[in-house]
């Protein structure tokens, strides 16, 4: 199978940033600036109030959560399976209720469950089901969707749904079972499936600090959409989209001890944990000579946290550093990472993560709703700060997110199919 599967469906949404900043312009302010503290102005910056009022005026148009609509979509399918015509999205399982989902043994290893969940003999997990299981189990976490072949995420939300081994529980599963794997809906098309997997211990266990991979049917407090993958999709906290399986009809337990993604097959690292990478979000394209420059970003937060992002404006006649590929020895300064937002934005109702103990917020408080510490893993961190004025010319500016290791982006796992994570650079013209 090829990388480009059904090219002609794969849907690369490049305009996120475009159409998120268009939806910023709209007015959401969702991060004061009262987060900001007095360092940020830096020694030798001295900005002018004016300047001060745009960085204020940036960090204002801040939004942490994604509105689902404004999320960018990778997806396949001919026809894509959620604009079947609404007679069809029943029979194809495709509507809250008439979605079932099977735990099936694998056929072809020796797995044995006792109790199989089967579309056959009535007995597949129905959406009613599952809110019964949400009822006492469903878990709430904060993650950003990314795709490992794109350069930046597609969306961060608050997702909701039932830890997935519950269900696998059910199906009471016996022994020799070393991995699940999973698929969305395919139009009963075999070229068209699109799976996932995991370890089964992976599921059973999560690893410290982790919330569980869950049955997903809520994404910022609504129904997950059917462009989003409702009813349900698979949501897996540490791992990049491809393991983040939409339209989930089926979850296969088996022996066999090898991975099934389809994005396997597209010479994708398919075990990889998301990386951490710091983004801009405001470009500055035009600066005045001497003014202080604002800037406004966030950073991916990968599975060793993000500790510093940082910003760099190298001017483009001087030639760069030699042998320093990745720029470790540029003179790099220190941006700063905002607070946990008050109102989170992204069209969850009221904004904010509020106390909520029928479904806990993983790592937050339940009774404030307030973070127990920020940045959260697998999720994002804004970040602002202004660059000191510098004479008129062409630059290059770039930034760059450190780890808690103290290791910087693109290190330590520099190679692309694992997931993008370059040092972004834009171009600067500061005139007199
Ligand atoms: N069924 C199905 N699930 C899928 C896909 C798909 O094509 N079909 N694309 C995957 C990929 S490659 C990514 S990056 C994410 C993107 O999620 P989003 O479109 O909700 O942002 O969904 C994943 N889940
Ligand atoms: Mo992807």
């Amino acid at each position: 199978m090829q990388q480009d599967f059904f090219p002609e469906h794969h849907e690369v949404s490049r305009r996120y940033f475009l159409r998120r900043s268009l939806e910023l312009g709209g007015g959401a302010a969702c991060i004061g600036a009262s987060g900001l503290n007095d360092d940020l102005l830096g020694d030798e910056g001295k900005p002018t109030a004016a300047k001060q009022v745009t960085l204020d005026a940036l960090v204002k148009k801040l939004e942490f959560l994604t509105k689902p609509a404004a999320f960018g979509t990778v997806e396949r399918g001919n026809p894509l399976p959620y604009k079947l015509p609404p007679e069809k999205l029943k029979t194809a399982g495709l509507t809250r209720e008439s979605w079932r989902l099977e735990v099936l043994a694998d056929p072809a290893s020796n797995a044995q469950v006792t109790r199989p969940l089967r579309l056959a003999d009535g007995t597949a997990l129905t959406f009613d089901g599952l809110m019964k299981m949400a009822e006492k189990h469903s878990v709430r976490f904060l993650k950003t969707m990314t795709c490992n072949n794109e350069d930046a995420p597609l969306g961060t939300g608050l997702w909701e749904g039932v830890p997935l081994r519950e269900v696998i529980w059910t199906a009471k599963p016996m022994a020799n079972i070393r991995r699940a794997w999973f698929y969305g809906y395919h139009n009963e098309d075999p070229k068209q499936e699109f799976r996932g997997s995991l370890s089964i211990g992976r599921i059973l266990e999560d690893p410290p600090g982790v919330p569980p991979v869950i049955l997903c049917y809520k994404l910022n407090g609504d129904w997950i959409s059917g462009k989003r993958g409702g009813p349900v999709r698979m949501v897996i906290p540490e791992c990049y989209g491809f393991k983040n399986i939409k339209w989930l009809t089926k979850v296969f337990l088996t022996n066999r001890f090898n991975a099934n993604d389809t994005y396997a097959a597209g010479n994708n690292d398919i075990d990889s944990l998301m990386k951490t990478m710091a983004r801009f979000i405001s470009k500055p394209r035009r600066g005045q000579a001497g003014q202080p420059i604002p800037l406004t970003g966030f950073a991916q937060v990968g599975v060793n946290g993000v500790s510093k992002v940082q910003a760099w404006l190298h001017p483009k006649d001087k030639p760069l550093p030699k042998d320093d590929p990745f720029f470790q020895k540029a003179p790099w300064r220190d941006m700063d990472i905002l607070p946990a937002p008050g109102d989170f934005g992204g069209g969850l109702p009221a904004g904010t993560i509020g106390p909520d103990a029928a479904s806990p917020v993983h790592g937050f408080n339940s009774k404030t709703g307030r973070p127990d510490s920020w940045p959260r893993v697998y999720a994002l961190a804004h970040w602002a700060g202004l660059l000191p004025g510098v004479p008129a010319g062409r630059y290059d500016l770039r930034c760059r997110a450190i780890n808690n290791q103290g290791i910087a982006q693109p290190l330590p796992r520099p190679f692309r199919k694992s997931g993008h994570c370059d040092i972004e650079r834009v171009s600067l013209v500061v005139r007199d």
